[in-house]
């Protein structure tokens, strides 16, 4: 089922996530709604806060190439435990804040290890567009955005126009 992604500035979207202890039945149906959401809006990545769900739970697949297999992952308690001294700066987009990006630079490689849908433990290390996404979506569940990141007053134009967006969208 697909559920609907909220809009900054959402007070939600600002919260420090609580970590899932007992992986239920419900918290896999909530893993496959966000990826299905995901697909749908279309992006690569979703952390559940975006959809209203305070619990530290993610999803991604950053495979872009036309044709290529899908790569759906969902990790739970996602924590990243080494990063690299090298960087990256990508253009980041943020499927709660539409339309708007900004350059953010993170390190260009992460170790990351995380719970995955089975109960098992597992450790991965990211690079290229699949770091970048990892710790955006890992920041999601400590209550930032890739806004955050940005000069306070290009953060203060995204905010505003959101706003806005959202003022229109109640009107309906
Ligand atoms: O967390 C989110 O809001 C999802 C976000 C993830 C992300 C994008 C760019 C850099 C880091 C993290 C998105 O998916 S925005 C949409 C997007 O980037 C995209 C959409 C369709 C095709 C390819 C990319
Ligand atoms: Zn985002």
């Amino acid at each position: 089922m697909k559920r609907s992604i909220l809009i900054h500035p959402d007070p939600r979207l600002k919260k420090i996530c609580t970590p899932v202890d007992d992986l239920s039945d419900a918290l896999r149906t909530l893993a496959d709604d966000m990826l299905e959401t995901m697909y749908d809006a279309p992006g690569i990545g979703l952390a559940a806060p975006q959809v209203g769900v305070l619990e530290r739970l993610i999803v991604l697949d950053c495979v872009k190439e036309e044709g290529a297999a899908p790569r759906p992952m969902a990790m739970f308690n996602p924590k990243v435990v080494a990063a690299s001294d090298e960087t990256n700066v990508y253009d980041e987009g943020c499927l709660s804040i539409p339309e708007q990006y900004g350059e953010v630079t993170r390190p260009a490689e992460v170790e990351v290890t995380w719970i995955d849908r089975d109960g098992k433990a597992q450790k991965q290390v990211f690079d290229g567009l699949w770091a970048t996404c990892v710790q955006h979506e890992i920041d999601h569940l400590n209550g930032k955005l890739f806004i955050d990141y940005l000069k306070p007053l290009r953060r203060q134009m995204i905010t505003r126009k959101m706003q806005k967006l959202k003022r229109e969208l109640a009107r309906g």
